[in-house]
């Protein structure tokens, strides 16, 4: 196995071992090497089925999207979910050659093997799985810049999967998808091209927020300033995690009158905010912190867990909880009980809730009440407030902290730094890397809190929302005039694709840590640093310094 899409990697390198830091091993690490694979043979057919202005099916547009989504860091670690995912993958490369075929398409020039090699059983995936995977391309620079892009395009097959939950599609989004990963195989493609296909990424990655954004606040309401309560009731609870507000619906509908109360953990936090979710009142709150915590929390939260999506930690073989994890959509683990929609697109959630009656309520861990729910509506609607304490200098600047949380030590950093900050400066916050310092009491600017969480870590999208509102409001011409610095954390693909977003809409000099991803050679990180600024993260001291220009 060679893995090195995450933050985390074995010595910021590679995961290379028998088994990854996440957990993954190296069995369904190399599946899923086969499955990027066979997806992006599937993409050379559909690439050439769509320049004759045909599209593939739905069942064939959702398939790649939730494969994608089903390989980023802590997903799937269920090696039978991969080998299943191939063999469709296969069945429907097939299906779109034919498509293609038939639609008039010339194939050939298709001689990729990706388009051309077969297998049939989990002994055949397994051999493939040695034959290919990120080393296949030598030229590291080259190998940079393919890899991210496909951890981009995995961020936003994640994005476009929730959107497309809740019924908004963006046809773009899945034609660009598929040419991506066939451009990724395409050895012709020079190194300023790449360049571009990581830019176009970036462009297709706001998309992909846009629309999320879209199909979230019309289907659920605006997220509105909000008080979350953080302790336990003394009902049996069930506990839901990821980003998915459609399961998010159903759970809550399934479970009122039942007796069990509902509480958000990690990226699920965000609910909480939406006007649709705070009118049952069965919805208790958000138990616990960012996903990392998990193998405490779990234990001491007593009911069942439900993964929406990433980020699930294997857990301990002695764990109390393993049976009461359910998992559903694109993530998975063995043993993890996995819940599938009927064939009416719809799921039960009878047997979590019966299992929930079952279980003793949670301990709690914490009490009071954390405040959220600043995404760009509700912001906008405080624009003047906002922009007068610019204007009288009571605020001097917003320091953008989104992304992920991750469970290595240098992380205090973020918690630090927050701390260190002049009283005078706002953080705009999204996605888990915000319980680094959600609950710190960093007070108010007249009113207006020091941590402004706008969502979860698609939600980054409000926070350019915000930006571009502010730069109009304050007559600017370029976002990066404006009093903003992005310090920003990451951990998985989505963070990739977030960043890439940041780049497109031309945001210069963010700061990413702990550290810079592996998987950026010195030359791909040069080409960053000379065209966007991208830098990393020294000490709190030096960093707060260097930010506030002294
Ligand atoms: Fe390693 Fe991260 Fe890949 Fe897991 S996802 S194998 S920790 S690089
Ligand atoms: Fe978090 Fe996994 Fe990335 Fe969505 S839940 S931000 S790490």
């Amino acid at each position: 196995m060679f893995c090195y899409q995450c933050q985390e990697t074995a010595m910021n390198k590679g995961c290379s071992m028998k088994v990854g830091v996440c957990g993954k091993t190296e069995d369904v690490a190399n599946l899923q090497d086969v499955l990027i694979y066979s997806l992006k043979g599937m993409a050379i057919y559909a690439v050439k089925l769509r320049e004759k202005g045909g599209l593939p099916t739905d069942e064939i547009k959702v398939f790649m999207a939730e494969s994608l989504f089903s390989t980023i860091t802590n997903a799937n670690f269920d090696r039978d979910v991969f080998v299943n995912r191939i063999g469709e993958a296969l069945r429907l490369r097939d299906e779109l050659k034919a498509m293609a075929e038939k639609a008039g398409a010339d194939l050939s020039d298709v001689v990729h093997d990706a388009a051309l090699w077969s297998g049939s059983s989990a002994e055949d995936f397994d051999k493939k799985g040695e034959e290919v995977g990120v080393l296949m391309t030598e030229n590291e620079d080259v190998r940079s810049l393919r890899e991210l892009t496909i951890y981009g395009v995995k961020g936003m097959a994640a994005y476009t999967t929730h959107a497309q939950h809740l019924g908004f599609e963006n046809e773009e989004l899945f034609a660009f998808m598929e040419k991506a990963l066939a451009d990724t195989l395409n050895d012709n493609l020079s190194a300023d091209e790449l360049v571009a296909l990581v830019m176009e990424t970036g462009k297709f990655g706001v998309e992909s927020m846009a629309i999320l954004d879209k199909a979230n606040t019309q289907t659920y309401g605006n997220p509105e300033i909000t008080k979350v309560n953080i302790g336990a009731g003394d009902r049996p609870g069930i506990l839901i995690s990821g980003h998915d507000l459609r399961d998010m619906q159903a759970l809550l509908e399934q479970t009122e009158g039942t007796g069990v109360d509902v509480y958000t953990h990690s990226e699920m936090l965000p609910a909480n905010y939406y006007p649709a979710f705070k009118k049952y009142s069965h919805f208790h709150g958000n138990y616990g912190n960012s996903w990392w915590m998990q193998k405490e929390e779990f234990e001491s939260f007593n009911g069942p867990v439900l993964f929406t999506t990433n980020c699930i930690v294997p857990p301990k073989k002695d764990a109390s909880y393993a049976d009461r994890v359910y998992t559903t959509n694109a993530c998975g683990y063995p043993g993890f009980k996995h819940i599938v929609e009927d064939g009416n697109g719809k799921k039960d959630y009878s047997e979590i809730i019966e299992h929930a009656k079952k279980c003793k309520p949670p301990v709690e861990i914490e009490s009071g009440e954390i405040v959220g729910g600043f995404a760009h509506n509700q912001v906008i609607a405080l624009a003047d407030k906002v922009v007068e304490a610019v204007k009288s200098g009571a605020i001097k600047k917003f320091f953008v902290m989104a992304g992920c949380d991750g469970r290595m030590k240098d992380r205090n950093y973020y918690t630090e730094f927050a701390k260190a900050l002049p009283k005078d400066t706002v953080i705009l916050t999204a996605g888990c890397a915000k319980y680094r310092y959600n609950k710190l009491d960093l007070g108010d600017i007249g009113g207006i809190p020091r941590v402004l969480d706008a969502g979860q870590c698609n939600d980054s999208y409000s926070l350019a929302v915000i930006a571009l509102k502010l730069k109009e409001v304050f007559g600017l011409e370029d976002v990066n005039e404006l009093p903003i610095a992005y310090n920003i954390a990451w951990y998985e693909q989505k963070a990739v694709i977030v960043l890439l977003a940041l780049l497109y809409l031309g945001v210069k000099n963010i700061h990413l840590g702990p550290t810079l991803p592996a998987f950026l050679s010195p030359n791909v990180a040069n080409v960053l640093v000379e065209k966007f600024g991208i830098a990393g993260i020294g000490t709190v001291e030096d960093d707060v310094r260097l930010f506030m220009g002294e």
